[in-house]
Parts: structure tokens; C-alpha cells; sequence
């Protein structure tokens, strides 16, 4: 035993005292949770005054500001997180330990805060990070729902939710915020006053703020994480209980309650709801009327506001927001409207996060007209606004259209920035949804490649590769990760592929112990992990992944004699509630499982597992024990994806289409150190132009044909041969994504893989260049792109 550090003294000191006077509990009593809870506090303690000293600066120093709005922030755990960035991770297991408490138990004992759905929240989360990391003056807003993503379980191979009350416990992070309140209508009627424009609303609620400090490296600055709770305006209405009308007495309550309650759990379909556009205006207000307060303390012309104020629109569903930005500076200040609009342009900036036409956001001008009728004003005057400055503008431009906003024009015409989070994504940008709008405003859209935070995904996730990291190359690289590249000067070096073949061994180890002791799975750490993780969607092709292993299952079964490179399937991902079709493709890699998982044939060969309730804290273990990253979506429909940038960092090598930022990963690695495959976007759109192009490349691939079949005969469904004849015929007759045009080319990139793999040297060589080469996709570099593109501040430190 080594001497404890003195950080760890005091954090012993001050975790004593918060079990004591926070948690009023003695040692002798205190359960796991009195612990995290003392452990949280005690973090949280040294996270203030870094906190208040950022504050202070910015106001300080008059700075400009960035207000990030998302309706979603993927966060996970942040106990190791705040304690990396503190510099108190190894003091804090060591106090945790001397107090004889089990620092992994504890440190698993916090629930994931789980207020997103896949790749848009966990960006978020990076982005906060990066921000408080580089010394932006930041703040994040947005909805803090009761009910996170729901937790998935699996009934019979299906997926089956249940909530998941992340606020059961307490959550010590955060800060209440009582005092910051706004109220936030809905409904009602405008009328004109004196030549003034009067909305009057029929209800309304209040938006209480909650903060969370959002603590950068090495404690150098810290930003806020504001999330906004409903509370009514009303308790109560005696007088309509008095006159028996009970329920209507409670709607104000049901009214708040309802609206931060739950987060949306369907990132495939845009859906209508009435519920989400008042939460999404609900988010725009509450934060607009915050920022311009914030703004008023220590300015009075609106004109400089663009100066001090830049406004982050994460994907279409904050886009409320520019409206509500004109409506406070004309309707309560009593600006003109195009000088307005003329501030909101100068302020906002839109980032894209799909082109999937079904995700887009319209909303029927009956809804918005019903619910915030003074927007619906603003929305056609802005409408009228840009008409006018471009008056030869198509009609595909117009925000108005057919009785809905659609809100993608609404959050283009509002912004002087509009991005992609690709290179291809942002190309695709230009020629699909926004092409007409992007030959109207030609310097309007711009590309910022999409990036993962470091401390996250390599210094917390993957201790080990955080420490031969350090070892080779220094410290440095958590702050500038392009550093790496002094990885590939060891590449050569056998002691150091050796080293990095043990931590992706000591990786894939804990996987296994974890499946064991968590799912009752067994998986050889020896076998090829082959991961793929994310939402379950049709465009992923999570389908392609199960229908090649079960072709991969019969071709062993043929030829049991071949030395068949072992390997895990591991699956991980939740499918949308209502998603049909993606819940059929989660039975059946369930289904395909069992079958396989029993067979004596290929024991030890091929193992498919697909552990439940894929989640931040999940993939933090995957990460660094997966060989393969499966990248295999539709070519032209991932809009970058992030979970890619993770696999490629901690040392997985790709399997992958010509994709998002797939095809800025294989740039950087190097094509020689990349398994691709499929068509491209281009030849993807003209093969399914091709009639019957599904059946056409089913006859041309006998191994698929077999698969089908094994598949319809009900050799994974035995009990009901029936059960996947509408996926096969979605299959033969439609095959939207390409899968069977796509198989073949799939099978033989897969065969390159396990060519690539029975080399050992060579694999490793590969996996190592990977990390070495991957330092561009630090979220640091996307936050610095955004500062210089899109926001044009300057970081405080
Ligand atoms: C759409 C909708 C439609 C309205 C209902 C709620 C809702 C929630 C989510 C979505 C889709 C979000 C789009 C999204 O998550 N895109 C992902 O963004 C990642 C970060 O840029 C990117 O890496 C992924 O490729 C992209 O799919």
C-alpha cells in the first residue's frame, strides 16, 4: 500500500462530513447510496469556485456568449467525469477505498442520466464538455424530464420498455434554481392595443431552472447546464372547485406535470403531438426570456445583441426559439420587426442532424395557430420577410406551406449559419433538403464534422489506453488529441503493440466478466469482439449485421473442419416504442441467438450476444474491448454517426460503407487500415431506381437465398414458422435500404476481415494506426470549428 495523497485525505474529510450533515448518516449505517451521495457532494464542492470564477470573468470581461439548446443531452454517469476533470479520480478511489467502500460498486451505483435518445444528446454531451474544456463561455439549455429514455428489457427475444425514473434518487448534481422563473404561455388570443400587438394566453406555466456545473479539464473554467422543470402558475383553482368542476381546477397542476414529464423516445418518425410542441416551446421560451434578461443586466441596445449572443439550434426542435426572439424584441421592447429579424439572423445558428424526410419537422398551422397564435403571426411575417429579401425565391423555400411550417426552413431563413455534421452529410445537404435555400444564401451553410470528447472515451472509459498513451507519447494529448499521431512512430515497435494488445485484452476481459456476471453470458475474450451499437433503425442495418451471421453460422456448419476465426457478435441499441419493423430486427437477432448460442456445431466459434438497455454507461464499456466497428448503413443516410469515432479511437478497426463521417474516418486511418464496402450514395439512389432491384440481387447471391429461407422455414422460430414472413417480404419486394444489394459485398469485406485478423502482427499494426490517426474527431476540434465558422468567439483561457 502505497501512502494516500493528501487530495485524497481532504476528499475523505469532506466525504465524512456529507455523510454526516448532507446525508445524516453514521458510518455503521451509510448504504452504497449514502456513499455516492457523499462522494457526489464532496466533488461537487470543488467544482464551485472554478464555477463562480468563470461566471465572474464573463461578465467581467463583457463576454460573448454561447447558448447551446437541445431538447436532448445524453450525459451518463458523472462521477468519474467530475473527478477526471478535477484531477481527483485516483484520489477519490483511494479515499472511497480507505473508507472500505467498493469504488467500482459505488461508482456503478449512479444511475445514467438519460435524458436523450441516441447520437443528438450524447453529442450535446461531448459539446458541453468540450466547451467548459476550452474555455467558451457556455451555457447549455434544456428539458428536465422526469422519465429519461426508457429502460429496455427483453420478453421472449422482443423489446419491452419500462421507465425509467433516473429522479427516483436524488441527484446530487444540481443546483435548484427557485428564483429563476419564467412564466411560459400557451393558447389564448392577440389583439391589437394602440397600434401594439397583445397575446393573451389561456394557460400558462411556470419554467423553473435547474443547474448542473459542467466542469472542464484540469478545473481551468466551468460552464452551466440549465435544464428547465414545469411548475403551475396556479396551484390550485379554489373557485372552480368550489363550483364542482374538479378536474378543471387541477388543470394548471396536470398542465406542468405533464409537460416535463417524459423525453420522447422516437428518433425515427416525426410525430405530431401536441405535448412535444409545447415542450419544445416551452424549452425556446423559457431560455430566450433567460438570455435576454442575462443580456439586459449589463446592456441596453438590442442592435449589439448579435455581438454578445450566439444561439445554437441542435436540430429543428428548439427552432421556436427565433420566433420567440422576435416576438419578446417587438412585442415587448418595441422594436420594429425587420429590425427584429435582422437580430435573430445575426444570432442564431442551425445545426442538421438528418435527412430522413420522416424526421423533419412540420407542424400543421392549425396546431401552432391553436397553441402559440402570436408565433404563427411571426412565423408568416418572417416568412414575408425573407420573400421579400429574395423575391424571386421558389416555393420550396417558403416556411409556410400546404397548412404546415416546416420547420427546417424556419431554422434555415433564421440563421446566418446552418451546418451538417459531415463532409458527405453537408454536401448532401446542398443538393437535397436545402438545395433550393442553398442557391438563395450560397455562404449559409457550412461543414463541422461531428467530434467525441476525449476525457469521456479514452481517459475515463479506457484507463489503460489512457496510460500507455501517456507513456509513449506524454501528457498533452487529453487537450490536443492530434498528439496521437506520435503514437505511429511506435507502431513498428513489437513492445508496443504488444502493450496495446494487452489493454484491448484487459478490455475485452471486463466484457466478458460483465456478461457473465450481469447476463449470465459467456464469451471467449480470445474470440474477435465484432460490435455494433447504436439506435435500432432500418437505414443502420443492424438487419444486414444478423442476416451475414446467420449466413456465416451455415457456411460453419458445412465445413466444421476449417479453423473459422472465433468470433462474438455483440448487438446493443433500443428500437422507437412504435417502431414496427425495428422491434422485429431486435426479436430476431435475439431469436438467431438462441439458435446459434445452443448449436454444439459452432460452440466457441460464434457466439451472438445482445446485452439490454444499451446506454452511455454500456458503450464506456465496449468501447475499448470491441475489435470491429460495424459502420454499416445505407450509403447517404447516416448523417455522421459518433459511436464510430469512439470504436476507431480505442482501437477498433472499421467495417463500413461510404457513409457520414465514415469517409473522413477512412481518410484519416488510411483506406489500407479500413474494411469498405456497399454502394455509394450516389449509386444507392440509382440502385433503387432499378425495378425489382431487391429480388434481382437475391437471385444473385445464393447465400442469402439460404438465409431467407432458413429464416422462413422457421429454424429460429420454430414454434411459429411464420413469424418473419413479413420481414421477408418486405425484403424481397420493397428493400428500401439495400440490404441484399449490399450483401455480397458485405460477405467478402467480412472475409477480408478474418484474412486481416489471423495475422496478429498485422491486425494490431492496424488497430494501433487507427488510434494514432484518429485525433481529429476530438469534439475539442468541432467546438474550435464552430467558434470560428458559426459563433465567432474567443475562449476566455
Ligand atoms: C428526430 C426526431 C423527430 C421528432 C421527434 C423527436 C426526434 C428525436 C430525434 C430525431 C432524430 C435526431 C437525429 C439524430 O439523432 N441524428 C443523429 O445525430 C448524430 C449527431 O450529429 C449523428 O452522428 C447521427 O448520424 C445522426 O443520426
Amino acid at each position: 500500500m502505497t501512502a494516500t495523497p493528501p487530495a485524497s485525505d481532504r476528499l475523505q474529510r469532506d466525504i465524512l462530513r456529507h455523510l454526516k450533515y448532507t446525508q445524516g448518516k453514521d458510518r455503521a449505517h451509510a448504504t452504497l447510496y449514502d456513499w455516492r451521495m457523499a462522494l457526489s457532494f464532496a466533488l461537487r464542492d470543488q467544482v464551485v469556485d472554478p464555477w463562480f470564477t468563470a461566471t465572474r470573468r464573463t461578465y467581467d470581461e463583457d463576454r460573448k456568449r454561447v447558448y447551446y439548446l437541445s431538447v436532448e443531452y445524453l450525459i451518463g454517469r458523472l462521477i468519474e467525469d467530475v473527478a477526471i476533470n478535477l484531477g481527483l479520480r485516483e484520489a477519490s478511489r483511494a479515499a472511497i477505498e480507505a473508507l472500505g467502500v467498493d469504488w467500482e460498486a459505488l461508482v456503478e451505483n449512479e444511475p445514467d442520466a438519460a435524458l436523450g435518445n441516441g447520437g443528438l444528446g450524447r453529442l450535446a454531451a461531448c459539446y458541453m464538455e468540450s466547451m467548459a474544456t476550452l474555455g467558451v463561455p457556455a451555457m447549455g439549455y434544456g428539458i428536465r424530464y422526469e422519465n429519461g429514455l426508457f429502460r429496455q428489457i427483453f420478453r421472449s427475444g422482443q423489446q419491452v420498455e419500462t421507465p425509467e425514473d433516473w429522479l427516483q434518487e436524488f441527484h446530487p448534481w444540481e443546483f435548484d434554481r427557485p428564483e429563476a422563473a419564467y412564466e411560459i404561455g400557451f393558447g389564448g388570443n392577440v389583439a391589437e392595443h394602440g397600434g401594439r400587438t397583445v397575446w393573451t394566453p389561456a394557460e400558462s406555466v411556470y419554467a423553473v431552472a435547474h443547474d448542473t456545473a459542467i466542469i472542464g479539464w484540469q478545473g481551468r473554467w466551468a460552464n452551466t447546464l440549465r435544464l428547465w422543470s414545469a411548475r403551475p402558475t396556479t396551484r390550485f383553482d379554489l373557485a372552480r372547485f368550489n363550483a364542482g368542476d374538479f378536474a378543471a381546477a387541477q388543470a394548471p397542476e396536470m398542465l406542468a406535470r405533464t409537460i416535463t414529464r417524459v423525453l420522447y423516445p422516437d428518433d425515427s418518425t416525426w410525430a405530431g403531438k401536441d405535448l412535444r410542441l409545447k415542450q419544445e416551446y416551452f424549452l425556446a421560451s423559457a431560455s430566450i426570456q433567460d438570455i435576454l434578461r442575462r443580456y439586459l443586466s449589463t446592456h441596453e441596445d438590442f442592435r449589439a445583441l448579435p455581438e454578445k449572443v450566439a444561439v445554437q439550434i441542435n436540430d429543428t426542435h428548439p427552432a421556436l426559439a427565433a420566433p420567440e426572439l422576435v416576438r419578446l424584441l417587438v412585442d415587448q421592447h418595441g422594436l420594429a420587426f425587420d429590425d427584429a429579424a435582422e437580430i435573430m439572423l445575426g444570432v442564431f445558428g442551425y445545426t442538421n442532424h438528418t435527412l430522413m424526410p420522416e424526421a423533419l419537422e412540420r407542424w400543421s398551422t392549425w396546431a401552432i395557430g391553436n397553441t402559440l397564435p402570436r408565433h404563427m403571426q411571426i412565423i408568416e411575417r418572417l416568412d414575408d420577410w425573407h420573400a421579400r429579401r429574395k423575391p424571386a425565391r421558389p416555393p420550396s423555400t417558403a416556411i409556410v406551406a400546404h397548412d404546415e411550417v416546416r420547420m427546417g426552413n424556419l431554422a434555415f431563413i433564421a440563421s446566418h449559419r446552418v451546418n451538417g455534421v459531415a463532409r458527405l452529410h453537408t454536401e448532401l445537404m446542398k443538393k437535397t433538403v436545402f438545395a433550393d435555400l442553398h442557391a438563395l444564401h450560397p455562404e449559409r451553410i457550412v461543414n463541422v464534422t461531428n467530434g467525441v470528447t476525449p476525457r469521456r472515451w479514452i481517459a475515463q472509459a479506457n484507463p489503460g489506453l489512457a496510460g500507455l498513451i501517456t507513456e509513449t507519447i506524454g501528457e498533452g494529448w487529453q487537450t490536443d488529441l492530434e498528439r496521437l499521431a506520435g503514437l505511429e512512430a511506435h507502431v513498428e515497435d513489437a513492445a508496443f503493440r504488444d502493450a496495446f494488445a494487452a489493454v484491448k485484452r484487459a478490455g475485452k476481459e471486463r466484457v466478458a466478466q460483465w456478461l457473465a456476471a450481469e447476463h449470465g453470458l459467456s464469451v471467449d475474450p480470445a474470440a474477435m469482439f465484432d460490435v455494433q451499437v447504436k439506435r435500432i433503425h432500418e437505414y443502420k442495418r443492424q438487419l444486414l449485421n444478423i442476416l451475414a451471421t446467420i449466413g456465416l453460422w451455415l457456411r460453419m456448419r458445412d465445413d466444421p473442419g476449417r479453423d473459422w476465426v472465433p468470433r462474438v457478435k455483440i448487438f446493443g441499441g433500443k428500437a422507437a416504442p412504435g417502431y414496427h419493423a425495428a422491434k422485429e430486427i431486435i426479436r430476431l437477432i435475439n431469436d438467431a441467438a438462441a439458435v446459434i448460442n445452443a448449436d454444439p456445431a459452432t460452440k466457441g466459434r460464434l457466439k451472438v450476444v445482445f446485452p439490454p438497455n444499451y446506454n452511455v454507461s454500456m458503450a464506456e464499456k465496449l468501447m475499448p474491448a470491441a475489435d470491429l466497428s460495424e459502420q454499416i448503413s445505407t450509403a447517404g443516410m447516416e448523417a455522421s454517426g459518433t459511436g464510430n469515432m469512439k470504436l476507431a479511437l480505442n482501437g477498433a478497426l472499421t467495417i463500413g460503407t461510404l457513409d457520414g463521417a465514415n469517409v473522413e474516418i477512412r481518410e484519416r486511418v488510411g483506406a489500407e487500415n479500413f474494411f469498405l464496402f456497399g454502394l455509394t450514395a450516389e449509386e444507392a439512389e440509382a440502385r433503387r431506381r432499378l425495378p425489382d432491384h431487391a429480388r434481382l440481387a437475391i437471385e444473385e447471391t445464393p447465400e442469402l437465398q439460404r438465409v431467407l429461407k432458413a429464416i422462413g422455414d422457421g429454424v429460429f422460430s420454430p414454434g411459429e414458422p411464420h413469424r418473419y414472413h413479413g420481414l421477408l417480404d418486405r425484403l424481397w419486394n420493397h428493400d428500401h435500404f439495400l440490404v441484399a444489394s449490399d450483401y455480397a459485398a458485405y460477405v467478402a469485406a467480412q472475409d477480408k476481415v478474418e484474412e486481416a485478423w489471423q495475422d496478429r502482427d498485422r491486425w494490431l499494426r492496424m488497430a494501433a494506426l487507427n488510434t494514432a490517426r484518429m485525433g481529429y474527431f476530438s469534439s475539442d476540434r468541432s467546438i474550435r470549428d464552430y467558434m470560428r465558422d458559426v459563433w465567432a468567439v474567443e475562449p476566455a483561457i
